[in-house]
């Protein structure tokens, strides 16, 4: 698991408005709408749960630690998405009881390992890596206008590319995956089909999530004109040059469209 870097994160707080602006014009819906999808709530019953939620964000030191600009930046998109947030004075153990003093109903916290939102009236726990596969692949058939019997590569099937696989598999799509590991495509599903050369598989599809740490598979000389790509995985798996022609046709970011579908989940009520 790719751990992210104060770099990966710098400026997004700020430039959460102009990102949003840009998913509504890719994929015509907003990051709000996007995490409801995901989360399988309506936007009503998002906008009715900002008024019943404060949310404390706990900065984390185990591992290698904190990571500057990390929970500043979870707490600046979730009070972007209209829900009251603060990141805690304290971190750790002191950090989850400074957020519960305060008044938190959800909390949001995270390791080398896991990032995690706890609904503490429901307690109940959202995992990022299946809100950020299923935010991602949410993203995929709203720029797809719908994603029933296409097909779909997934390359990656670390933890966030298995949920990317269920969902698209509960839409109805017709998912191929590719991955290094072969044990870990095994232990998925059935119903997929298995790719095992990554660039001829990039040629082949038409939609794509990249849902791996692998840099630079997507070139401008393997991939088709027509392509739509969602991209959780980090570091990116465009090249540079791929990138900028497909812009409108990519969307990735390293944190923002995770943490709205981790909200929309923990909110859920089912
Ligand atoms: O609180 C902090 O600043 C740190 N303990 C944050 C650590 C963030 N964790 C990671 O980047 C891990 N790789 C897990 C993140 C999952 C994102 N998909």
């Amino acid at each position: 698991m790719t751990r992210l870097t104060e770099g990966d994160l710098k400026g997004l707080d700020n430039q959460i408005r102009d990102y949003d602006k840009n998913l509504k014009k890719i994929c015509g819906a907003s990051l709000m709408e996007i995490a409801a999808l995901a989360g399988d709530i309506t936007t009503a019953s998002f906008n009715e749960a900002m008024t019943k939620h404060t949310v404390g964000v706990i900065p984390i030191t185990s591992g290698q630690g904190i990571i500057g600009n990390f929970s500043q930046s979870v707490k600046s998109f979730i009070d972007y998405l209209g829900f009251h947030a603060f990141v805690t004075n304290s971190h750790d153990v002191s950090g989850i009881a400074e957020a519960i003093a305060r008044k938190a109903s959800l909390i949001f916290m995270a390791d080398d390992n896991q990032f995690i939102a706890v609904n503490l009236n429901a307690k109940k726990v959202v995992d990022n890596g299946e809100a950020t596969g299923r935010g991602f692949a949410a993203a995929l058939s709203l720029l797809a206008g719908g994603l029933k019997n296409r097909q779909v590569l997934v390359v990656g099937a670390g933890r966030v590319g298995t949920h990317c696989v269920n969902y698209l598999l509960a839409e109805g799509a017709r998912v191929a995956v590719f991955d290094i590991d072969k044990n870990k495509i095994s232990s998925l599903v059935p119903n997929i089909t298995i790719e095992d050369n990554l660039s001829d598989a990039v040629s082949k599809y038409r939609y794509i999530i990249d849902a791996s740490p692998e840099q630079g598979f997507m070139t401008l000389d393997n991939l088709h004109p027509e392509t739509r790509i969602s991209a959780p995985g980090m570091p990116l798996g465009l090249t540079a040059d791929a990138f900028a022609a497909f812009e409108g046709k990519v969307i990735h970011d390293p944190l923002q469209i995770g943490v709205a579908t981790m909200l929309a989940m923990a909110v859920n009520k089912s």
